[in-house]
């Protein structure tokens, strides 16, 4: 009953504060919408031409990643990460399938949450984008040559991988952090409420291959069972450090919506992720047994293969000192956000009523001084007036994640009061805000989050479209509105669906990334052990109850397409080989009463499908992609015979 009633108080409080902002701020309009012609003109993107931007938009709870061009947004691709996608065969093909191993098993499914780009020197270089899964805790390397995702790596001791991915300056680590706290040995069987005793948090530190992009898990550092929210890497003066935010720090495992948010103030967690780094080279790390997945795609052959890690490197704050900070920060801070220079800290806390800004310059000097307020499992807190360098009067109510424009302007999206606000760096004042539809989380503004923003555009990515679009039944598209941001006020551009639930987002400019990206897979660089580059070469062979169909597919047919001899209970695999040379030339291949699915083979590219006959029979195979005059010709049988048969194994392609 007594729960009830603060459930109610709450509700009745964030309504309250809901009328009030309407109040105070009026009701949302169309403040800021240009006239429509002039908007029209802004993101018309002439027939043939090209964006100027790639997006690429997280997926939330579909797993995958969005590409769209700004700023016309018309969406160019889905990158299944993830998730298992029908359409292009990723996590059904045999080559893709081990992507998605974890030691839980195949996970076909996550949430994406956070991209963020390979860096040099601060600055997205368009070789890779990194997301995060966040409920089987996992980053993901998606290779922006092919726009596949290659390399995906569990995070061990971590309940739900949030704060990630943030990268850091030249791609040293990406970031990790538990937001759920959990016990930290494996397979911990304890009562929920041992939860002070038992559960720990937990940061992650993802080192990347500069070369390759191959990623591994360096080492982890053992935090209060906190629960880690965002994060984000330094830059210039302050780019050794990391920054996470954290709430229930009253470590509550029960009713987090009351019991989380008792005290006035969470953290800010700085890290010196640099002298981190130095104190695991110097062995102060212990090495604590772990179980995760490391699943890596082969350049050469393009299957993805998996390892698994039985131990982790752990680093105690107790034994590493002068690394790591707590900066008292109001009210379950959500984002954090570092300025383009490298000195503004910038958190968002859900239920505070002003925007905090720490200064890295103050928090350097309050180490300096040991302004501490206490130490906490040896991660000293700094006191809130010796870091703080002003707060943001009046942002609205709810403020979440903040962008930059690079002109000394910050942009924090406001969740409750489902605004978007802009202030000032030097004074700290409101001086523009526009209504957002409806219910704003990120907001995206073109290297908004590097030391060198573009002040373009701003993408808001927005929790419900309500009456936005046609009406598509009780649940709507997620939608994203883009804004100019290039004049005094904000513009509202365009508002647009999306796909998943697009939490942030990255932009680049698309010079960066056009000139690699590849038209085909090379048939002479495909080293898959299964190819086949001629049809002559295509063939059946059987051994024991495996039969492996080698076959080549160009229009209009695939060799060999008439299959005999193959009984029931084979495991069937079908390595295809689509040996077209031309851009954009795909084939598909699909199997009546296959349970495996579908796949795409991209030109020059081999792809496996296996199916396990049930019945006896004669199946048709045919091709899914539309790829010519003679699409509809491009087909096949097979002839499935019973258990035992003497049908003899045999395949051709046309009248011999
Ligand atoms: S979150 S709406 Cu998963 Cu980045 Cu803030
Ligand atoms: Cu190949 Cu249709």
């Amino acid at each position: 009953m007594a729960q009830k009633t603060t459930i109610w108080k709450i509700t009745s409080l964030l309504l309250g504060l809901g009328l009030l902002a309407m109040i105070m701020y009026g009701c949302p309009s169309q403040t800021g919408m240009l006239d429509t012609r002039d908007a029209a003109q802004r993101v018309y993107v002439a027939p043939g031409e090209y964006d100027e931007y790639y997006a690429f938009f997280s997926g939330g709870y579909s797993g995958q990643l969005s590409v769209w061009g700004l700023p016309s947004a018309r969406m160019l691709r889905n990158i299944p990460v993830f998730s298992q996608d029908p359409e292009s065969g990723y996590g059904y093909s045999e080559e893709t399938k081990p992507l998605l191993m974890t030691s839980y098993g195949f996970i076909p499914w996550d949430d994406s949450h956070h991209p963020d780009f390979s860096q040099t020197n601060g600055m997205p270089d368009g070789r890779w984008i990194f997301i995060n899964g966040n409920n089987t805790p996992r980053v993901a390397r998606i290779d922006l040559t092919t726009f596949e995702t290659a390399e995906i790596l569990e995070l061990p001791n971590t309940g739900g991988n949030h704060a990630s991915t943030f990268v850091t300056e030249n791609t040293e680590y990406i970031l990790g952090a538990t937001r759920f706290s959990i016990p930290y040995e494996m397979d911990k069987d304890v009562p929920i409420d041992s939860y002070k005793e038992n559960f720990d948090g937990s940061l992650s530190f993802i080192a990347v291959d500069p070369e390759s992009g191959e990623m591994s898990m360096d080492f982890q550092i053992i935090m209060p069972p906190y629960h880690y929210d965002l994060g984000r890497a330094g830059k210039g003066p302050s780019a050794d450090w990391a920054f996470f935010t954290t709430y229930n720090t009253e470590q509550a495992h029960t009713l987090l919506e009351i019991y989380a948010s008792e005290f006035d103030k969470d953290y800010v967690v700085a890290v010196n992720w640099r002298k981190a780094q130095e104190y695991v080279r110097e062995g102060r790390a212990r090495t604590v047994p772990a179980n995760y997945y490391h699943n890596l795609k082969d350049k050469n052959t393009g299957i993805a293969s998996s390892t698994v890690h039985d131990e982790v490197l752990l680093l105690d704050p107790k034994d590493a000192p002068d690394m790591i900070y707590f900066l008292p920060t109001p009210k379950s801070p959500h984002g954090v956000d570092i300025d383009p220079t490298g000195e503004y800290i910038v958190a968002g806390g859900k239920l505070a009523t002003v925007i905090p800004v720490h200064s890295f310059s103050r928090m350097i000097e309050a180490i300096e001084n040991e302004a501490f307020e206490e130490v906490i499992n040896g991660i000293p807190v700094l006191e809130y007036e010796a870091t703080i360098a002003g707060e943001v009067e009046n942002p609205g109510l709810g403020p979440l994640h903040t962008e930059f424009d690079g002109d000394g302007n910050a942009y924090t999206s406001v969740y409750i009061s489902s605004e978007i606000v802009k202030w000032s760096l030097e004074n700290f004042e409101v001086l523009d805000r526009i209504d957002a539809y409806y219910s704003i989380g990120h907001l995206m503004i073109t290297g908004g989050d590097t030391p060198n923003p573009d002040r373009r555009y701003m993408v808001g990515l927005t929790k419900t479209s309500r009456d936005r679009f046609l009406p598509t039944g009780p649940k709507q598209l997620h939608p994203a509105q883009l804004y100019d941001i290039s004049g005094d006020r904000m513009e509202l551009l365009l508002d647009f669906p999306t796909i998943g639930e697009p939490h942030y987002a990255q932009a680049i400019k698309a010079d960066i990334i056009r000139p690699n990206v590849k038209q085909i897979y090379d048939l002479d660089e495909n080293k898959h052990p299964h190819a086949v580059m001629r049809p002559r070469d295509a063939r059946v062979e059987r051994d024991g109850n495996v039969v492996r169909v080698y076959m080549t597919n160009i229009r209009s047919h695939f060799t060999p397409d008439n299959i005999e001899g193959i009984r029931v209970g084979d495991e069937v695999y079908f390595h295809l080989t689509n040996i077209e040379q031309d851009w954009d030339m795909v084939h598909g291949f699909a199997i009546k009463g296959a349970n495996s699915g579908e796949v795409l083979i991209a030109p020059g590219e081999t792809k496996t499908i296996v199916w396990h006959p049930q019945r006896t029979g004669i199946y048709p195979f045919y091709c899914t992609a539309f790829c010519s005059a003679l699409h509809q010709e491009m087909q096949g049988y097979v002839r499935v015979s019973a258990v035992g048969s003497d049908v003899p194994l045999t395949w051709r392609t046309g009248e011999e």
